[in-house]
């Protein structure tokens, strides 16, 4: 039994996700999450709505709404996604709390303490159209790296380098499009990155284990000579986390809050101490997780994202925690992934191209999505959504595979003993070798899972899915019950109890439909089949049960078409 910190990317407040949010961060670490659970580890998942910076403003501007109005909406917005999605959050925060604000404000303190702050009279475009400096996602150019001509102010989309918006070449208002830009001057506070590069360069080179596309990323900006550059950690705006030096003013710098990526992985942090707030638990309860002097040293730490978050977790978030000088937990393992395309393009949020969480789950139950979505999850490159191969994956995999499975053998026992497991004799070596060929690809599945090899995972499953229904159409209960009835109750009994442990096995993938089956079973224990052959006789003889609903309806040609056309152009 270990303990487990989880964490997955905040996703931004400015609206509902699509797809490739979903599979890059949020699901694969809900999979994570679940397993781990069901292994019997103590897990501690968490993830939150980040809801500062200019991606808020710029958001609530187009409602018309208050900014703190425009974010309280979206966080139940996208908390109910979340729970429609079966995400598993321990709890789902808010970036703009008071425990987030408290904690980056305690942060800036003690990195000031420490002499890694420093006070710059720095260069900031000022907009004369809109009458306003333009931060970051304010203002749009020329990625001076690698040419791409909607790079934001804070970060190319593009190539992932981080940018400071007069780094942009021919630099425009987001807001108005105006280039009657000046430069001005204004005060900022930088965090000296560049003072704590030895200290990361160790710390990432000590993670061997750590997938390529991570450590590839995180060397590069490390190692190309500007990139542990100091940052500036403050902005003006009016929404954000007022600059403050832990409880005190902060002189020259009122009127000015911190940077959103600055706040957002403290959130993190906040985030689990809201867990223990809502909880009614105290400080411990989220210290132990956190703090390598309160209990924390045998947590282990993973934290999913996609791969443009990827500089931000490997660099700029263990500066501020290693130059607090204090002792947080740093992460473990970082699982990053690659973007999902969508039909041949990628997915929009700002051209509403593709389908996102909400459009989702009105027309398909979560589990269609969650299948597909992990078992294309884009791992070793980029990978692409589109409705044939959706169709195609959801009605093989889960309508003809699994849900055939489990419709067949419990309508077979209703007809033929009742819904009840019926008396029979021990297994038979038919039996046993489907036995050892569960057991060999059970333990190959756990160490793809305990790896977050998500794809590979997938593919086990759907073999151990694969491996039921040939055992039922070579053990043909249905004509050996003509002959043999007893041979035939004794193949029943080891159908249903497949059901079982397919249920349990499945359940970090698909946990609807998981639940679905474990309830038409009346199963009361769904622990992990560490012995298999016991998990296989589960289900005693003389145990009732109830044919479940059909699990997985398929997916028409029409419904195919319409959908295609329907998420084709612009969101509704
Ligand atoms: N909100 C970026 C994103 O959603 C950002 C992640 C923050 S993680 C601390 O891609
Ligand atoms: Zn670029």
């Amino acid at each position: 039994m270990a303990r487990h910190l989880i964490t997955s990317a905040l996703p931004y407040i400015n609206g509902i996700k699509h797809l490739g949010n979903l599979v890059g961060s949020q699901l694969p670490a809900d999979l994570y999450a679940r397993y781990l659970r069901a292994r019997g580890h103590e897990v501690m998942f968490i993830c939150a709505t980040d809801e500062h910076g200019t991606p808020a403003e710029l958001a609530a501007a187009k409602t018309g709404e208050a900014v703190a109005d425009y974010c309280a909406r979206m966080h139940g917005v996208q908390t109910a996604l979340a729970d429609g999605f079966g995400l598993s959050f321990d709890h789902y925060g808010r970036s703009s709390s008071d425990r987030n604000r408290r904690l980056t404000q305690h942060f800036a303190g003690r990195l000031a303490d420490q002499g890694y702050i420093r006070e710059v009279v720095e260069k900031q475009i000022y907009s004369h159209a809109d009458g306003r400096f333009l931060p970051d996602r304010y203002i749009e150019g020329t990625c001076p790296n690698c040419g791409y001509d909607k790079a934001r102010g804070d970060q190319c989309e593009n190539c992932t380098k981080q940018l400071d918006p007069t780094d942009l070449i021919d630099p425009r208002s987001a807001i108005s499009g105006s280039t009657d830009l000046e430069v001005r001057e204004t005060k900022h506070l930088y965090l000296r990155q560049s003072a704590l590069k030895g200290d990361i360069a160790a710390w990432i080179d000590a993670k061997a284990d750590w997938p390529i596309l991570t450590t590839s990323i995180a060397r590069k900006w490390l190692n190309d000579g500007d990139g542990l550059q100091d940052r500036g950690i403050t902005r003006d705006l009016d929404w954000g986390v007022p600059v403050k030096r832990g409880d005190a003013d902060w002189p020259g710098m009122e009127g000015k809050v911190f940077y959103v990526w600055f706040d957002a992985p403290i959130e993190y942090i906040a985030a689990t101490a809201e867990w223990a707030d809502a909880e009614g638990l105290d400080d411990n309860a989220w210290r132990r997780w956190w703090r390598l002097d309160e209990g924390a040293e045998d947590v282990t730490y993973t934290q999913f994202m996609g791969k443009d978050n990827v500089p931000f977790h490997t660099l700029s978030f263990p500066a501020t925690l290693i130059g607090s000088g204090e002792p947080w937990k740093m992460v473990d393992y970082i699982k990053s992934f690659n973007y999902l395309n969508y039909q041949g393009g990628q997915f929009s949020t700002s051209q509403g191209r593709g389908v996102f969480m909400d459009h989702a789950l009105d027309i398909l139950p979560a589990d269609y999505w969650r299948w597909w979505l992990l078992s294309h999850a884009p791992e070793s490159g980029d990978s692409e959504f589109t409705w044939e191969n959706f169709q195609q994956s959801v009605n093989k995999d889960l309508a003809d595979v699994l849900g055939n499975f489990v419709s067949r053998i419990t309508k077979f026992c209703r007809s033929k003993f009742g819904e009840v497991v019926p008396e029979a004799s021990a297994y038979g070596p038919e039996e046993q070798a489907l036995i050892q060929a569960l057991t060999t690809r059970i333990r190959a599945y756990e160490g793809y899972m305990e790896a977050m090899e998500v794809r590979k995972a997938a593919s086990e499953l759907r073999a151990i899915w694969v491996l039921g229904n040939e055992y039922l159409q070579s053990a043909a209960p249905w004509t050996v019950f003509k002959t043999e009835p007893e041979r035939a109750a004794m193949q029943v009994r080891m159908g249903l109890n497949l059901v079982r442990l397919y249920a349990i096995l499945s359940a970090p993938f698909i946990p609807f439909a998981s639940r679905a089956m474990l309830e038409g079973m009346a199963v009361s224990d769904a622990s992990w089949p560490a012995d298999v052959p016991a998990a296989l006789s589960a289900l005693p003889a003389g145990h009732a049960f109830t044919v479940p609903e059909v699990l997985f309806a398929k997916i028409s040609d029409d419904d195919r078409v319409e959908w295609e056309q329907r998420f084709s152009g612009t969101r509704a």
